[in-house]
């Protein structure tokens, strides 16, 4: 097989990318190693900076989203009992977020791509990529019925996440620097098919931990609490996690609604960046390159950011001028985002989550609450980047 962009990995990063380029008439094929229905049902990402939701309603990709998915115009940090409402609208000049389920933007972005009859390929193994130093990069890999499979390409673009092959492919050559942070505490997350007792989300900060409510639609909740990341979620009985919840979450006058859990799982919580994030004509964007602890919402975002710069670069390669600018540019350009889009989301957590820290450090974390929900500079700074920086 022959194409000019072989993209590894359906997840938001992949499928975005394969959408910028089809509208712009360069071929790419896509390969995916789980089936359709894992991908399209994996929960994770639920909030929309306002850059994703443009640039998919620019897509031509975003009919239910406009449809379905729910603007929100400001959150709320709650701590001592009490609910601070963060104006983010009001605060960015209009600028707001989307709760849209990621899986419902991958089948959004698969039904079109099967809708176009493009290339893309599920439940393939053993991807590997070669002669990446090279202009003529190939990916090999065994398809569903068992034959081998090779794609010739004119660029690679590793969109596998952080588990994929890609990013040790890039390490391979030599020069990569990978800066870290594990963080002693992960999320229970849940999925409840419960109304949402909020309007807006919920980010709270109690001594047993930080909680957060979230949302899927009008009649589903997503709720996440701070555990120990070794803990184990058969410790973690249903109406234990309610339990917990109504704790972290107690205001005077505000109630929170159980109903039927229907997914629960524990997520590690980790920082990292990986760069350079390309190897000759091998690009990394999305989770392959970094990971953001979610408190800050960003990770689904940074991944399509990565993509947009990386569709630009590949506009004017495969354009008349054939020029490489963008392609050199594209490491260093997406990595200014990506520092940016760490330091809040850093902040964040440190800001919302317990910390086994003195009694200095919660002193400090307390007079920090305190400012950002009564300082409207500090308040815009936060809402700023919560709704997504301008591009
Ligand atoms: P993905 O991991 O989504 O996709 C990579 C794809 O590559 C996968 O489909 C995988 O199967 C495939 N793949 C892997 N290896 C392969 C191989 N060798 N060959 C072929 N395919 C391969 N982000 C937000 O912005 N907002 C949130 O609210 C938010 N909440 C989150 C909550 C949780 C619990 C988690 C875990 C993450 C959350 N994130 C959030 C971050 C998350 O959304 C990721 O940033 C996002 O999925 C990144 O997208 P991709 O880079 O496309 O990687
Ligand atoms: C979610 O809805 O899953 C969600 C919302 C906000 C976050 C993280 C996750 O910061």
């Amino acid at each position: 097989m022959r194409t000019q962009v072989g993209i590894i990995g359906a997840g938001p990063a992949g499928l975005v990318l394969g959408r910028l380029l089809e509208l712009q008439g360069i071929d790419s094929v896509i390969l995916e190693a789980r089936d359709r229905e894992y991908v399209q049902h994996r929960v994770r990402a639920g909030v929309l900076e306002q850059n994703t939701v443009d640039l998919l309603r620019g897509a031509g990709v975003a009919e239910r989203l406009d449809r379905e998915g729910i603007v929100h115009h400001g959150i709320e940090l709650r701590f001592d009992g009490q609910g601070h409402r963060i104006a983010m609208s009001d605060l960015t000049g209009g600028r707001a977020i989307w709760i849209y389920g990621q899986q419902e933007v991958v089948k959004d972005l698969i039904a079109a791509r099967v809708a176009s009859g493009l290339p893309l390929e599920f439940e393939c193994r053993d991807v590997g990529v070669h002669d990446v130093d090279g202009d003529r990069p190939r990916i090999t890999y065994t398809s569903v019925d068992g034959t081998a499979q090779e794609v010739e390409c004119d660029v690679i673009a590793g969109c596998d996440g952080f588990h994929g092959i890609c990013r040790p492919a890039v390490a391979e050559a030599g020069e990569m620097v990978v800066a870290e942070r594990e963080y002693p505490f992960g999320w229970l997350g849940i999925l409840a098919d419960v109304a949402p007792s909020t309007d807006e989300l919920i980010y709270a900060y109690h001594d047993r931990g930080f909680a957060m409510h979230s949302l899927r639609s009008p009649t589903v909740s997503r709720l996440y609490l701070q555990v120990d990341p070794s803990d184990h979620i058969d410790n973690w009985p249903d109406d234990r996690i309610w339990q917990e919840l109504h704790t972290r979450f107690e205001a005077p006058g505000w109630s929170l609604t159980e109903g039927p859990i229907v997914e629960k799982g524990i997520t590690p919580m980790r920082s990292f960046v990986a760069a350079p994030m390309r190897r000759g004509r091998l690009f990394l964007a999305g989770d392959a390159a970094h990971i953001v602890p979610p408190t800050g919402a960003k990770g689904l975002n940074l991944a399509v950011n990565d993509v947009r710069v990386l569709a630009d670069a590949l506009v004017a390669f495969f354009g008349a001028s054939r020029s490489e600018t963008g392609l050199d540019a594209y490491s260093d350009t997406c990595l200014r985002r990506v520092w940016r889009v760490q330091d809040f989301s850093t902040s964040m957590t440190t800001l919302l989550h317990r910390l086994d820290g003195d009694d200095f450090d919660a002193g400090l974390q307390r007079a920090r609450l305190r400012y950002v929900t009564s300082s409207e500079a500090a308040a815009r700074s936060l809402a700023e980047n919560y709704v997504g920086l301008p591009t």
